[in-house]
Formats: C-alpha cells, structure tokens, sequence
C-alpha cells in the first residue's frame, strides 16, 4: 500500500472513530487501538508533512498559541433572540406575528432546548472546515478555527457525497456539567479564580490563545442552523435543516420536536421545565421556531431579533447581585436573623433584593462583605439566601463583616446559648420582639385582624398607641385619627376588625401568644386537652407531656411561658378586655361519628389548594386528629410539595402518605 493510501485509510478510521465516540455516543473503537492508530498517522504525517491534509485528525491541536484573534465580519448576521419569561408573551408573539402574515392558517413549530453556551458559526468549503468564528456583537466576530477544531464532536469534512460550494453551521459550544466542575475544582487547587457558570467556562474557554489548553477542556458542540447559499429549494424547513445537520456528521440535541400549534409547545416547555435539571449540559429555556422556511423568509428580521423564532425562557432560580448593606431583624421570639441587602434582582419571576445568611456561622462561613457579588437562589420558602459569594469580583477596602453584640432594636446586649447557632435579644420589652409579637397576633393564622399588617403596627408602635397586644384592644378611633394614615371610616373599620378578634377560638389565641415551639398544630393539641387558659396554665411538664403529640421541649416551653409574670399579666388584661381564653364546646356529635374518627394525621408540605389550618380543620370536622411529629401512631401523613423529613420517616415507618386529592377523597360521603 502505497503512503498515501495508507494515510487516507488512517484518516478515515480516525474520523469514523471518532464520528461515533463524540457524536453518538457508541464507541465503535477501542481506545488503546485508536491510539496506536493516530501515533501511526503522526509518523508518517511528520515524515510527509507535504501529505498532511487539513481534514486529518491530528489537525486538531496547534502546535503554536496565537498572539491574537483575527476579526472577521460575519457573511449573515448572528441575530439573537428575543425572549418570552411566560406562555402569555409566547401568545403575544404569535398573534404579533399572525398580524403580519395574515394568510398563513396554521404554522408549525420546532422546540429545541435553549443550551447554555456560546454560539459559534462554522464555515465549511468543498466539505471542509476553513474557519471558525464567536459570535460577537453578531456583526463582527473573532475567528477562533484552531480552537474549534478541538472540539470533537465537530467535524473537520463533512460527511456529505457531494458536499456543497459553501455551508455555513451555527450552533453552541458548551462544557458539560462535569467537565465545569472537574475544570472548576483544577483551578481551585490552583487558586484560581472560578467560572461563574457553564456559559462563562465555554465562552472563556473558546477565547484561549493556546489551543492545547482549549484541547484539555472537552467542549461539545450542538449544531441548530444550516445556511446553505444558492440551494435554498433544497433545504424547505428547520425540521429538514436538523436531518441535513445529523447526516452531514453534527451532533443536533436529541430533544428537538415538531408541534403543530402553540399547545404543543406549551406541553414541551412544562415537560421540560423538570425534565432539564437531569440533563447533562445547562439549559435556560425552550428555543421556539417557525418550521417552514417560506414563513420565517416572509416574516424576516427586526432591527434585533427574527420574527420567526423566539426564546422562551425558564426562571432563573439562582443569579448574582451586589451586596449593599448587612442587617440584622430582630424577630418576635428575639432571635437575631442577618440579612444581606442587595441590587434588586429578578429571581424566579419575583424581584428580590433581601436574603437571609441565617445566622453568625453562616457569615463566617460565606466571609461576605459589602460590596461582594453573591449568588442567590430561591430555596422554595419566600426569602431567597445567599448560596456563594464569588471572591474574584470583591472589590479592594473590604472588611469582614462584625456581627453586633447589643441589640439594634432596643441596645440590650445580645446573647448566644451555647450549643446553639441562633443569638438572641433577651430584654422583654424589647421594640422590636413587641413589633414582631403584634404582627404575629394579627396575622392570618392567628387572631386575623384585617388591616393590622406590618406598616400598621410599625406606625401604632411609633406614635406609643400599644405597648402591648392587649393595648390593641384598648385602641380608641380617636387616636388613629391622629395618624396620618387612617381617617374616620378607615379608623373604624380597624378598630371594629380588632374587637371582632375577640371571639377567635381559643386555639388560635393560643397560637397567637408566640409561645416557642407551639405553632398552629400544637396550639390545636393544647387547646383540646386544656380547654381553658387555667387548666392550660396550671399544667405541669408531666400533664404535658402526657398529651400524645406533646414532647419535653413544648411541655418545658409552655410552663416557663406561663410562669412569666409579664405573661401573665397581659393573660389578665386580656381576659379583662373581653378575650375568651377558653374552648366554646365544639360540635361534639359530629366529631364522634366522623369518617376520620380515631385516626392521627401529620402535616408536611405545602398543599396545592388546602392551607394547612383548612386541612387541620376538615380532618377534626370529621373526628381525627393532628399531631405534629411522625410515629409509630400516626395513621396517614398528609403531603405536600416539597415536604420535609417528616415524608421520609412516614416512608419508613410503612405509613400511608396521602396527597391532597387522596385526602380529599376519604373525607367523601
Ligand atoms: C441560541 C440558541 C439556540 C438554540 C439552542 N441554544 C441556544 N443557546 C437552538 O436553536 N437550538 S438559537 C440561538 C440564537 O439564535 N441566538
């Protein structure tokens, strides 16, 4: 054989090896045989260098790292596209773009997912790669051939009979989530600084002057748009591009799908939305096109965006802002909770500019400080928290951040139990434990009081109107008058909402008083077993505890409670005010011949429909019972989204967990 036909036959082994490794994931080749196969072709390459063609595998690393990149204009603009946050403005765009070409009955539409990367152009002539450029501001890009030629899920010849004059590709470079992690902890070894996600890596990466490295970091490569000047017969739709894609040796995202109308895209973007997270790579969002090209020629482009295509996004749930400012709340039990103020944000559809650092350890643990570019996520609850900080971008003449060791509130010294993460302002008649105790009362799960929110209280609190929740009831319509806030039927409107208060059951005047760790579950508990405040009060740890569902840390918490004589001072004054701090008689009747008599349920979760004091309340209508810990005794464990290790310990104790729906059902006649 002569050198040139072995050489050949080397190059297309190589390529076909490496087709079916990088691009459908099938090895066809062992490694060892590859290797020895390439150093072949590196022989006779080096002792031919007149033979080595630009196709040839070994082409693939430079020997040389450029001094620069060249700019280079782009033949057709890379457009971007414009984004839809919800399915109301993909409508939008539909009917935006119906108005336009009103004779069009019916459109189809491609779903491809949105890959979090840096979008690349690639030029071949005659079949072969001669250039690789970035996007750039989508005019002008760099030319970056050498280090796109590193990526192996691009081919270097198409894989064509006839390959045509010109084609050019576009699509995404992107680094896989383990090559992002495995690159990202290599440069924390180094003490490098990190990537903040997965697009900077690739966007960095394909902006390295030595290819070598770029080699080392396996970037892949999802092809989604064919420019095939001169033969735009041959080619009618973004469905056939993709065909054309695949069989020309590119790598085209498995998870593309044609939909005939908006529904379908709708039910591809929802499937996705979870689908996404076990992906491999980084997705943001589904990428929407019109389907026939004679459409998206009809509607052309904006001054921006096509008209024809769009990008509807997923929302993000973690993103950096800038820390302006640490504070720390003072809550209603005085625990002291830091806060990291921020540049206001847009978080998974809400903007934000306040996280929670949870405590002291939390802080020293992040190191942040003003100034500091963090990431936040939305964890499910209401308060976003600070995941990270990211050193690299901290600006000079920072200072570690000094937790306050008196209380801003009311200047008491603050305290930290040992053996506990949480630090306390402990003086009574602290302002703001009083402010967070009157917000508390009021709120809904409590006495309810409609028009008692936090502004309310904060203004009564400021102009010394209450100093107390009983002073609430005391509250005249003259004096709320005086506040700017309130006039005549406003002032009455509060004051008769207070008074209604009154006749709250004793179950949530109970829950009111913020008594540590009875919350509306354990509220309900004590106020069946002690149905008078009395009873309640004169129970000792042991009678506590002798209630099913009540542990040592309750039973220890409500004695100490009733034992404060500010407690039971205002104990008094309520009952003075009118309060009835005792059980009505329930309708016994019913509960004794309910569906649920007998039966213990658990809570967890937020419920799709149900509150949980609704949930609580239909289960009692119907004779059962509410306990707040998983036992052995527990019947059925209620469950929610996102519930809590109260699931996993039901799952393994074989207790039945019910959905909401299933719940719902048991109680039917
Ligand atoms: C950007 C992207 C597109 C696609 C996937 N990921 C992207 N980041 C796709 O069409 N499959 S299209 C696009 C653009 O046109 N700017």
């Amino acid at each position: 054989m002569s050198t040139d036909d072995r050489l050949l036959q080397l190059r297309q082994q190589l390529q076909k090896a490496s087709y079916a490794y990088y691009v459908m994931d099938a090895p066809v080749m062992e490694d060892s045989v590859y290797d020895q196969l390439y150093r072949e072709l590196q022989k006779l390459e080096a002792e031919n260098p007149d033979l080595i063609t630009p196709d040839s595998p070994t082409q693939r690393v430079g020997e040389q790292p450029s001094s620069q990149f060249r700019s280079v204009a782009h033949n057709i603009p890379l457009y971007s596209l414009e984004n839809a946050f919800n399915v109301q403005e993909l409508q939008q765009w539909q009917e935006r773009w119906q108005r336009i070409a009103p004779t069009i009955e019916k459109a189809e539409y491609v779903c491809e997912l949105k890959i979090d990367g840096s979008a690349i152009a690639l030029t071949y002539e005659n079949g072969l790669l001669v250039r690789g450029v970035t996007r750039g501001d989508g005019t002008t890009g760099e030319e970056i051939s050498q280090n796109i030629k590193t990526i192996r899920s691009i081919p270097l010849k198409l894989n064509l009979d006839n390959p045509p004059p010109t084609v050019e590709v576009r699509g995404e470079a992107f680094l896989p989530l383990e090559e992002f992690n495995r690159i990202n902890h290599e440069r924390e070894a180094q003490g490098e600084s990190l990537f903040a996600n997965p697009r900077n890596a690739a966007a960095g990466t394909l902006r390295q002057l030595d290819s070598k490295i770029v080699h080392q970091r396996r970037l892949q490569f999802f092809a989604y748009t064919l420019h095939l000047p001169g033969q735009e017969d041959q080619i009618q739709s973004q469905w056939q591009a993709l065909e054309y894609l695949k069989k020309a040796g590119f790598m085209v995202n498995p998870h593309c799908q044609l939909c005939e109308g908006l529904d379908g895209v709708v039910e591809y973007f929802e499937d996705w939305e979870g689908a996404r997270q076990r992906l491999p790579y980084m997705t943001d969002g589904v990428v929407v096109k019109i389907n026939q090209y004679p459409l998206q020629r009809e509607l052309g482009f904006t001054q921006k965006f096509p008209r024809w295509a769009i990008a509807l996004k997923y929302p993000a749930e973690e993103t950096p802002t800038v820390v302006k400012a640490i504070e720390v709340n003072v809550g209603r039990t005085g625990a002291v909770t830091p806060l990291a103020v921020m540049e206001p944000v847009q978080l998974a559809g809400t903007t934000v500019q306040r996280a929670t650092l949870h405590n002291q350890d939390r802080i020293q643990e992040l190191d942040i400080r003003v100034g500091d570019t963090v990431i936040i996520r939305k964890a499910g609850e209401i308060i976003p928290e600070v995941v990270r900080i990211m050193a690299e971008l901290r600006p000079e003449n920072t200072t570690p951040y000094i937790f306050p060791t008196h209380c801003p509130a009311c200047g008491s010294p603050l305290v930290r139990p040992l053996e506990e993460a949480v630090i306390r302002c402990v003086n009574s008649s602290c302002s703001a434990i009083l402010q967070g105790s009157l917000i508390h009362w009021a709120s809904r799960n409590a006495l309810d009081i409609q028009g008692l929110g936090e502004k309310v209280v904060v203004m009564l609190l400021e102009n010394r109107l209450v100093n107390s929740v009983a002073d609430l009831y005391r509250l005249q319509v003259e004096q709320l008058l005086e506040l700017e806030r309130f006039a005549q039927k406003s002032a009455e409107k509060l004051i008769a909402a207070i008074e209604v208060s009154k006749s709250q059951p004793w179950s949530r005047i109970l829950f009111g008083l913020g008594i540590r760790h009875v919350g509306q579950v354990n509220a309900k508990l004590l106020s069946q077993q002690f149905p008078t405040v009395e009873k309640l009060s004169q129970a000792s740890i042991p009678d506590l505890e002798g209630v099913y569902g009540i542990g040592p840390e309750i039973a220890e918490a409500v004695v100490n409670w009733f034992r404060n004589p500010g407690n039971q001072q205002l104990i008094q004054d309520l009952r003075d005010l009118g309060l009835v701090l005792a059980d009505q008689g329930i309708d016994q009747a019913k509960t004794d011949s309910g569906k649920l008599k007998g039966k213990t349920f658990v809570l967890t979760g937020t419920l799709p429909n149900l509150s949980r004091l609704e949930a609580q309340e239909l289960i009692e209508q119907s004779g059962g019972k509410v306990t707040s810990s998983v036992s052995t005794k527990t019947d059925y464990v209620l469950l929610g989204d996102k519930p809590g290790s109260k699931a996993a310990k039901a799952e393994s104790l074989g207790i039945k967990l019910l959905s909401e729906a299933e719940f719902l059902q048991l109680l039917e006649p």
